[in-house]
């Protein structure tokens, strides 16, 4: 029988879960979960790139788990675990490390952007995030990588330090592919809809813990412009076409479908409507991580189960990687 391929994928413990995280990779993640062998990883090591409090971050980490799992991941099914509770991440980073060019990490477009943002924190951190997740990557001998387009050059320069690595090293490591799920729909912020919904810029975010309430007024405030059509043009109407996009994504219809179930209407009648979808969408997976994170003893057994199978399989690698660098066995 064919071994099932395996996926890993991640999201940074870097902000609350938002719209944008379920409609661009959660949902694409579930879809997968029937057909391959999942790691899905709640990357920790990843958010302290940038500053975070401590407290907050604490908190965010154990609440990522509960949606994950209230989006439909089922640890039973999938290894679901925090990057930082398997020191092998950092343990393959550093080699890996040793095996990546300065000018290649110099390259890489979230570096710059990132840099620019933070320009009184640019960190080691920050400039050798790629290495810390290739390793993430390569620790599993991943096939296949489902992350949105943004994230597709990380993977690119992973694919380049496991072949780089292999040449000297044959066998080592499984080349990963990039995956990019059809079904991914890239969000955009509702208040500046040519920027991606980012959990760490919490303006023009809706969070998947947010109300009912807050994401009606959410929608309300979208911004839009100033015709009156409800038409599909991303260059032109930004901002509705993001809406036209949440409202699809949400029930299943197609753009076609969407313009014409509001033609003649106007963002009056539009706009609450997205917002209607949107908290009937949220609803049950709000519901289901608060009932979750009541239970904090079965969040903890979650992780502490992912961890062990996590640390099971990247031990495996690790150690036949520092056995061909040339480090004496232990
Ligand atoms: P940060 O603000 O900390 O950079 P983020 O909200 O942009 O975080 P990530 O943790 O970097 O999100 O991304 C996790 C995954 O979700 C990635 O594969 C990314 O491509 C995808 N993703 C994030 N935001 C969106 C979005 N608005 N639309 C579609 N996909 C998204
Ligand atoms: N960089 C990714 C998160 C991430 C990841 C990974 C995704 C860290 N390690 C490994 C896929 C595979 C992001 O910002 N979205």
């Amino acid at each position: 029988m064919d071994q099932k391929k395996r996926i890993f994928s991640g999201i940074q413990p870097s902000g609350d879960l938002t719209l944008g995280s379920y409609m661009g990779a959660i949902k694409s993640w579930a879809a997968l979960q029937e057909d391959y062998d999942c790691l899905f990883c709640i990357v920790d090591m990843h958010a302290i790139t940038v500053r975070q409090n401590p407290a907050d971050l604490r908190r965010r980490t154990l609440e990522q788990m509960a949606q994950y799992i209230a989006c439909g991941l089922d640890p039973e099914k999938n290894i679901m675990f925090v990057q930082s509770h398997v020191p092998q991440h950092a343990e393959l980073s550093w080699v890996l490390g040793c095996y990546t060019q300065f000018g290649e990490l110099s390259r890489m477009t979230q570096f710059k952007d990132k840099s620019a943002k933070h320009a009184d924190n640019i960190t080691a951190g920050l400039f050798t995030y790629p290495v810390l997740m290739a390793a993430d990557i390569l620790l599993y001998q991943a096939d296949l990588v489902p992350v949105g387009q943004d994230q597709k050059q990380h993977v690119e320069l992973c694919r380049d330090i496991a072949a780089r690595f292999n040449n000297s090293f044959p066998d080592t490591f499984t080349i990963p592919e990039p995956f990019i799920p059809k079904m991914g729909a890239r969000i955009m912020s509702l208040g500046t809809p040519e920027n991606k919904m980012s959990k760490s810029e919490p303006d023009g975010c809706v969070f998947l813990m947010d109300s009912p309430e807050d994401i009606a007024r959410k929608f309300k405030r979208a911004v839009t412009d100033c015709e009156t059509a409800v038409r599909y043009d991303k260059e032109n109407k930004p901002g509705v076409s993001n809406l036209l996009t949440i409202y699809c994504a949400a029930t299943g219809k197609t753009i076609e479908q969407a313009e014409a179930d509001f033609a003649g209407q106007g963002y009056g009648v539009f706009k609450p409507a997205v917002g209607e979808a949107v908290i009937e969408l949220l609803r049950p997976i709000r519901e289901e991580s608060q009932r979750l994170l009541k239970d904090k003893a079965y969040l903890e057994a979650v992780c502490k189960d992912g961890a062990e199978k996590a640390s099971y399989l990247a031990t495996k690698t690790l150690r036949k990687v520092y056995k061909k660098v040339g480090f004496v066995a232990r």
